[in-house]
């Protein structure tokens, strides 16, 4: 069994890869708004690899019979000024899940769990390049300013991130179901 200060930290951060995932699919929903349907179909990527990382957590608890508690979730944000603001926001909302990992490490090695450290060494890289990513998109939303020829261009080349094989995320894995 896992110690009981890291499982009850390691089901709270269920919740937050989560609610990344809803953030993300409410950032998809706006930018279909706008039609900026590439940085749509990059959220919904996103999304996707959230869950991926919710059921990472998931099956380490259930893997070391540890019980798993799904908790209520809050939605941290709806609406968006520009797709400036959106992207600084998946900027900080990476660096507060950098946080958190960070946290999870510190309780891992207080509490003696050398289980736990192959799954949170994983993260830990993983939080490096999303933050990079976030960071460097935002960096050249703003770089474009007002032009809307170079947004449509961002637009298009965000547009050809690949889903995973078969996610539900994707308009052409259920328009044949
Ligand atoms: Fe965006 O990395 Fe998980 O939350």
């Amino acid at each position: 069994m896992i110690p009981q200060r890291l499982a009850k930290a390691l089901n709270e951060q269920i919740k937050n890869e989560l609610e990344s995932a809803y953030l993300y699919l409410s950032a998809a929903a706006y930018f279909h708004s706008l039609s900026l349907d590439g940085m749509a179909h990059w959220m919904r990527c996103q999304a996707h690899e959230e869950t991926i990382h919710a059921m990472k957590f998931m099956d380490h608890l259930t893997d070391r019979n540890s019980p798993v508690t799904l908790l209520d979730m809050i939605q941290h944000k709806t609406r968006w000024i520009s797709p400036l603001e959106l992207w600084q926001d998946a900027y900080a909302h990476e660096q507060f899940i950098t946080s958190k990992i960070n946290e999870l490490v510190t309780i891992a090695r207080d509490e003696k769990d050398y289980q736990s450290e192959p799954l949170l060494a994983w993260f830990i890289s993983e939080q490096i390049e999303e933050e990079a990513t976030a960071a460097k998109i935002s960096g050249e939303i703003d770089m474009v300013g007002d032009s809307k020829s170079a947004l449509l261009m961002l637009d298009r080349e965000l547009g050809g991130r690949a889903f995973p094989p078969g996610s539900p995320f994707d308009p052409l894995a259920y328009a044949q179901a």
